[in-house]
């Protein structure tokens, strides 16, 4: 039952100061209001988090009429509409990003700190929205930054999971996970949204019937129908008006409990439907670069991907009279394949619903959407049974195997007789079962696709959709990645920012390029060295949370060598455990050796199903605990594990990094965007030429980063060439010795055994190639201490570093969207009338 709206507002309400106003005196009032009248607390009896959320519900005021301002705006101008599909967004804390980009964080500050509270400990409440497993949710995120800090109308579509990324715990140096139980204390910064509510089906058969025009055509009968309803949180811009909407679904039951049952006194049978139905918006799969393959999981894609099309045919009609130009109107992105059954979703919608011909119905489907692919990794592509694809999606099967066959025709009449072309461009992989192949649905249903990286797109156009290339060169972009430097330099790095501005005032926040002025200062050695002391005081405070949270003592003199990103093995973590080894052997074979001290900082999450990613995780902290604590080192080597990596986590790492560590193994990592956090944060970077850190090196300068291993090219030939690790150990000592200690029990109280899944494939296939890249990677870590022991010129290649990252802002990665596939404009957003006087 929806709520009846009055055709014409009855009044012209006007907003008040007190919620929009940006005064001390206003403000203060507001908050505390809010802490009384909302939450009902008085001041003598609320916590820290009750401030925060009063806090929050303050600055949510100040976003309101901008908020609704935007969403009229763009349904009055009828404009284009970007819409990004994506089931992660990790968007990170809220509250001090949008204090940040409605230019309110000062005020705010002195405000909270005249009332006797701490400022930073109430930004500390929020907890950390953790709707993604790592690059690619929060490259979601970065994105939405960007598109309203450019005033693009965009809306991003994703799930309200319940339960987020796991929150991980080390016992006895292995990872625990823990529920993220996020939404236990409610959630100030969404609305919801309960009258825009959507109807998805599931399930069930299809049958022939008729449309009003009396023709045949397809009825999907449902086994059952779930409500997906709308959660809207708003999504500010830098400096703009704009504030888009993140609109993400959760999935109810259409009967909040069965009545025949309720009658008949079987409560729990009452209610198990609601509970089924909620089970779809349950929990994020903690799976990063790895296909959960579950049917739940296929689930929450057609869940959101079909509320998220229902919902933008709905708006488009409510300012068009058909879906002609639905193209036009609405740009829609598929964040990996994750969204791709919204090819066949749309093309069910237009045709069965809106009685399009298929041609037509095609036509817009392949105009509206487009794709991002962001891995190369075969088995990291999403593959469905058919089976378990036709038991829940039956009508979408019947549409791919529509589409297939069209598809495939059309291939046999421009390559006749090419039968492995068709094999390979096929949506459907033969086999004991056949396979639906979500990449090539994605890549046939779209007029553009892209990879995230120049290496990444080149390998796509070369090996992984070689085909696709061939067939459509012209539909194939690159898209280098990009970070927020609002989040990830100003908000995170503030004493920086300050001496950025200072220096060349703050058009870089929305021109990263300027940046670039910084170089002309290069020379002052005042700067040098507020750059070097700021980049020390970052460290302390690190090196403070690290005592208070593991009880380990460091050296902020120490060179920080960091490496924090999703535990895989393509990352190769454990190749930086062998360098760390080799360090330590040195001093064990020469205790007076004269080395540059390092603190090893490792960070990340493994998937709770991926063994030996765990098990990496217990070598590093087996190795932390016996280099910690021998006497040989005296202190100058130091390992620590920082538990639960997340986005607040990464706010305080990135700018405390000398050291990037970005060591995997060349033509995995798509892109990679750590990478250039720390970069734009002056840390310097260790890496292969894999993903970005390719055009970080370019733009860098090759003399300001180190640069070491095997290129892709050298990989691949190597592979085929027959490649054997064992020739590495036999040949180099010093990597011999630090296989032989691990082997010999010495990180692991004797037991021999506990790591051998991690080095007996060292020893035999090796498949990400850490042997050949040993020697390689340990020359570049002594060139990285020679660097260091001269500080001043290890601070110039840090300044130019920072200086040289405007690239790899993701407004340049989303103005060439916008230009190139999108075909989008900016949008002012003018709040004159909804802004009394104070504001
Ligand atoms: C990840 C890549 C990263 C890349 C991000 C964002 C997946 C499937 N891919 O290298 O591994 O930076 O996507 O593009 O998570």
């Amino acid at each position: 039952i929806l709520k009846s709206k009055t055709k014409t507002p009855q009044t012209n309400i006007q907003i008040e100061d007190d919620r929009t106003g940006m005064s001390p005196e206003t403000l203060k009032r507001a908050f505390l209001d809010n802490l009384f009248y909302l939450q009902g607390i008085n001041q003598t009896d609320a916590t820290l988090y009750d401030y925060y959320v009063a806090l929050a519900y303050t600055v949510r005021d100040r976003l309101l009429h901008r908020f609704l301002k935007t969403v009229e705006t763009y349904k009055q101008e009828k404009v284009k509409l970007v819409s990004y599909f994506s089931a992660e967004f990790l968007m990170g804390r809220y509250l001090g990003n949008n204090l940040i980009n409605l230019g309110m964080y000062e005020q705010t500050r002195q405000i909270i700190e005249d009332l006797g509270l701490d400022f930073d400990e109430i930004l500390e409440q929020e907890p950390d929205p953790g709707l993604g497993n790592g690059g690619l949710g929060r490259l979601a995120a970065c994105f939405l930054d960007s598109l309203a800090s450019l005033e693009i109308p965009a809306i991003g579509y994703g799930i309200r999971y319940e339960f987020g990324i796991f929150h991980q715990m080390i016992r006895d140096g292995w990872q625990v996970e823990i529920p993220d139980n996020w939404l236990r204390f409610g959630n100030p910064w969404e609305l919801p949204r309960p009258d825009e509510t959507v109807e998805i089906m599931l399930g069930g058969h299809t049958e022939m019937g008729h449309n009003e025009l009396g023709h045949p055509k397809a009825v999907w009968i449902p086994a059952r129908t779930v409500l997906a309803i709308p959660y809207d949180t708003p999504v500010p811009g830098y400096q703009t008006n704009t504030v888009n909407p993140l609109r993400l679904w959760k999935a109810e039951a259409s009967e909040s409990f069965n009545f025949d049952a309720f009658n008949a006194g079987q409560y729990d049978q009452a209610v198990a439907e609601k509970m089924d139905a909620e089970t779809i918006s349950k929990v994020l799969y903690p799976n990063d670069n790895t296909p959960a393959g579950r049917e739940l999981r296929l689930e929450q894609q057609y869940f959101f991907v079909s509320a998220s099309l229902q919902d933008l045919i709905r708006i488009h009609l409510r300012t068009h009279d058909s879906l002609d130009d639905f193209h036009e109107k609405v740009a829609v992105q598929l964040n990996d394949t994750h969204p791709a059954v919204a090819v066949a979703e749309l093309m069910r919608l237009l045709i069965d619903k809106h009685n399009y011909s298929w041609n037509h119905a095609w036509d817009i489907t392949q105009k509206t959407l487009s794709y991002t692919n962001h891995t190369l990794m075969p088995e990291a592509l999403e593959r469905w049974s058919a089976g378990l694809f036709g038991r829940l999606l039956p009508r979408h099967l019947e549409i791919i195997y529509e589409i297939n066959q069209r598809f495939l025709d059309n291939v046999r009449t421009w390559f006749p007789g090419d039968d492995r072309l068709t094999t390979s461009l096929s949506l459907i992989e033969e086999g004991d079962e056949k396979q639906i192949r979500m990449a090539n649905l994605a890549c046939v249903g779209s007029h553009a696709i892209n990879g995230v990286a120049a290496l990444h797109t080149d390998l796509l156009k070369k090996d992984t959709l070689k085909d696709f290339a061939k067939l459509w060169p012209e539909k194939f972009y690159n898209k280098t990645n990009g970070v927020t430097p609002r989040r990830w330099i100003l908000l995170s790095n503030q004493e920086l920012s300050t001496l950025i501005t200072e220096k060349i005032g703050d058009g870089w926040l929305k021109n990263l390029d300027e940046m670039r002025k910084l170089e002309a200062f290069i020379e002052d050695a005042k700067f040098r060295q507020r750059w070097q002391e700021i980049k020390q005081n970052n460290k302390r405070s690190l090196a403070a949370y690290i005592l208070k949270h593991r009880n380990i003592q460091i050296d902020p003199n120490s060179l920080f060598d960091v490496q924090v990103k999703r535990i895989h093995e393509y990352k190769r973590q454990h190749l930086a455990v062998l360098g760390i080894i080799a360090f330590y052997n040195r001093i064990k074979q020469n205790p007076g050796l004269d080395i540059v001290p390092r603190t090893f900082i490792f960070g990340g999450k493994a998937a709770p199903g991926y063994f030996l990613a765990k098990l990496v995780i217990k070598l590093i902290n087996s190795v932390a605990e016996v280099v910690n604590n021998d006497p040989d080192v005296r202190g100058r080597l130091k390992v620590v594990f920082l538990p639960n990596f997340n986005v607040s986590l990464g706010q305080r790492i990135y700018p405390a990094a000398d050291l990037s560590e970005q060591v995997s193994t060349a033509g995995k990592e798509a892109s990679g965007t750590g990478n250039m956090k720390f970069a734009m944060n002056g840390a310097l970077t260790i890496g292969t030429l894999d993903g970005a850190n390719i055009e970080i090196r370019e733009e860098a300068g090759a003399e300001n980063f180190f640069l070491f291993g095997l290129t892709a090219e050298e990989v691949y030939r190597r592979k085929a060439e027959g490649y054997n690790p064992m020739d590495y150990y036999h040949g180099n000592g010093e990597l011999r010795g630090v296989i032989d200690r691990i082997s010999s029990g010495h990180f692991s109280h004797g037991n021999g055994g506990l790591f051998s899944p991690i080095v007996d494939p060292l020893m035999s296939h090796d498949p990400y190639m850490l042997m050949a890249d040993f020697q390689s990677y340990v020359e570049a870590q002594d060139a990285v201490s020679e660097a260091y022991r001269d500080q001043d010129r290890w601070t110039r290649m840090s300044i130019l570093n920072s200086a040289r990252m405007g690239k790899f802002s993701s407004d340049r990665t989303i103005r060439e969207y916008c230009n190139e596939i999108w075909g989008v404009k900016p949008v002012k957003i003018n709040i004159e009338d909804y802004n009394p006087a104070s504001l």
